[in-house]
């Protein structure tokens, strides 16, 4: 019997006995690996396309049998169960072949963006004591294999390269192919479903990284209920959009919902509509998930008419950072699909409006918690509970939301109260109907003398000015005040340039505050974005702290 007191992994925090009883009691964790639903769906489906990108179009059966060919070529090379394997993938068929074959063998994948450079990857290959590197060769004119080498020589658990290469490519000294691997596939024992599956990424990093172990059981829960309340089938075509390795893409539901579902995954190489919009047409894609800022850009490129035909897509997911009502409004119109909101976390808990509810909650609210088994409690700076329908930090606990990082007491003793429920620092408040409404991250306020003012709040009203195309507040520090105001904001067109004086009339005419006024206003034609393609406060906050854009505030 699995003492369930041991932690999976070591230096993972486990689950209380008693809770994780109550999870497979409740079969809510069934035992099933990856592997296990790959192998199920290739018996029962095997002709239909599991896999298809723009080179490639696998069915299950092909899926199927390339994991278990590279899996037995992996282990070959001497990767064992438990090895810890940095996959940085661009979004490409073979990134479904590479971590099933790693989710067979036992090891586990430890999923970087393609945006990470040497950085991020030395220390999470540290963190992590990774043995080897699965990466391309080059990607959108990087090169890919040179990072991989510089993180190799600087890690000295990191023995191996491994590149998904196009063909003709030459293979760099130091590297293997992948192709060398797939070889004659051997039965391997492979993992437990209570082992850990994979490590993940904390978004907002810094430091040493904080490494997210998720295990077959937590995650694969995730994933069915996703593909539930997604109504995902056999027929859905789900396209990976953003960086397929974020927890969004992956799992919400993602290409593991759509495999799960026994339906086909689609890749794009990139998110611009240029791309995106023709595949969309060219694979029948049913549903796919943006955040906020290609939302914007994909629903403008509808708006402006002439698209390929989208008349596919059903679904389309928006989800990462805060979709302004003013977008959300826009995107089922724009794109003919039904908006749906996806608050989440990488560390676990993911909440879903879902497809049927009416629209003003799919307009204004990040939607409710995937489980009934998902504790949500929105708690103020000292850990009690606020009124309900107040706004305050929102902390959870659940079946697939972790309860420690890997290896970090730090990050914990921040993160995780004593009882073992995350502090997501994101402030919400949860409405009578039980939809959540995010009002920002904790650090999202500026505080202007005491004066409070929301980022979001005041963003919103910015967003409704004809001459702005996309605003974000950013607190900076003021030697009286503490902080003032300062507006980045994205010109609706390069004739139209929005000044101090006129967002300052246009707010206080729409009747706010006047401690909320805008200090100064920074006119940027691109804001800068995480890995994952969120807008990054934290450049813009380091922008004007470096004196970046000309942009020291001007005093009001
Ligand atoms: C997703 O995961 P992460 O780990 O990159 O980022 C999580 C954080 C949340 O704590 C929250 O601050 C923010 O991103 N966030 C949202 C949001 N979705 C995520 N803030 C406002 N509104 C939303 N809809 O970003 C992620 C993971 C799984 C599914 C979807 C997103």
């Amino acid at each position: 019997m699995l003492d369930l007191t041991e932690p999976v992994l070591p230096g993972c925090a486990p689950w209380p006995a008693d809770l994780a009883r109550r999870y497979r009691d409740e079969k809510l964790w069934t035992g099933e690996t990856f592997g296990d639903v790959l192998t199920a769906r290739a018996a029962a489906t095997p002709d239909r396309t599991a896999v298809l990108d723009t080179a490639h179009r696998w069915t299950y059966a092909e899926l199927d049998h390339r994991s278990r060919s590279l899996a037995t070529g992996l282990a070959r090379l001497g990767i064992t169960p438990g090895d810890r394997v940095l996959v940085q993938l661009p979004n490409r068929a073979e990134f479904v072949e590479v971590v099933f074959a790693l989710f067979r063998l036992g090891a586990l994948p430890v999923f970087c963006l393609p945006a990470h450079r040497a950085a991020e990857l030395v220390p999470i290959a540290e963190a992590a004591a990774a043995t080897a590197m699965i990466t391309s060769g080059v990607h959108q004119r990087f090169d890919y294999a040179a990072l991989a080498e510089t993180v190799r020589a600087q890690v000295p658990s990191l023995r191996h390269v491994l590149l998904v290469l196009d063909e003709g490519r030459q293979l760099p000294e130091k590297a293997y192919d992948i192709a060398e691997f797939r070889d004659e596939p051997v039965e391997l024992v492979g993992p437990s479903a209570s082992d850990v599956a994979f490590l993940q990424l904390s978004g907002g990093s810094t430091g040493i990284p904080k490494l997210i172990a998720r295990t077959h059981d937590d995650y694969l829960y995730s994933v069915r209920r996703s593909a539930e309340i997604c109504e995902l089938d056999s027929d859905t075509v789900y396209l990976a959009t953003l960086p397929v390795a974020h927890n969004f893409p992956m799992s919400s539901p993602g290409i593991l919902g759509a495999l799960w579902a026994g339906g086909a995954i689609a890749m794009t190489p990139d998110p611009t509509p240029a791309t995106a919009f023709p595949l969309i047409e060219r694979f029948g894609v049913t549903i796919t998930g943006l955040v906020p800022p290609l939302a914007r850009l994909w629903a403008e490129r509808a708006e402006a008419g002439a698209t390929p035909d989208l008349s596919s897509l059903r679904v389309l997911q928006v989800g990462g950072a805060r979709c302004q009502d003013e977008l959300a409004r826009r995107i089922g119109p724009a794109l003919g699909v039904t908006l749906q909101q996806v608050f989440g976390m990488a560390e676990g808990l993911v909440c879903y409006t879902r497809l049927d509810d009416p629209i003003d909650v799919v307009v204004s609210t990040q939607g409710r918690p995937m489980s009934e088994f998902d504790q949500i409690a929105v708690v103020d700076d000292n850990g009690n509970e606020v009124e309900p329908g107040a706004q305050g930090n929102l902390i959870t606990q659940g079946p697939y939301t972790i309860r420690g990082y890997y290896d970090n007491p730090e990050a914990d003793a921040r993160s995780f109260t004593a009882d073992g429920w995350y502090r997501t620092g994101d402030v919400v408040s949860v409405r009578s109907d039980g939809n959540l409404v995010v009002a920002g991250r904790a650090g999202d306020w500026v505080n202007r003398g005491g004066e409070k003012v929301s980022a979001e709040e005041l963003e919103a009203h910015l967003l409704e000015h004809p001459d702005i195309r996309d605003a974000v507040i950013i607190g900076t520090p003021d030697p009286v005040l503490g902080q003032r105001i300062c507006a980045f904001v994205q010109p609706a067109s390069p004739e139209q340039r929005p000044t101090l004086t006129t967002v300052r009339k246009f707010v206080r005419e729409r009747g706010v505050a006047a401690w909320k006024m805008p200090d100064a206003v920074v006119v940027v034609d691109q804001f800068p974005e995480t890995g994952v393609g969120k807008t990054s406060r934290k450049e813009l906050r380091q922008a004007l702290a470096d004196g970046a854009h000309g942009s020291r505030p001007t005093p009001a």
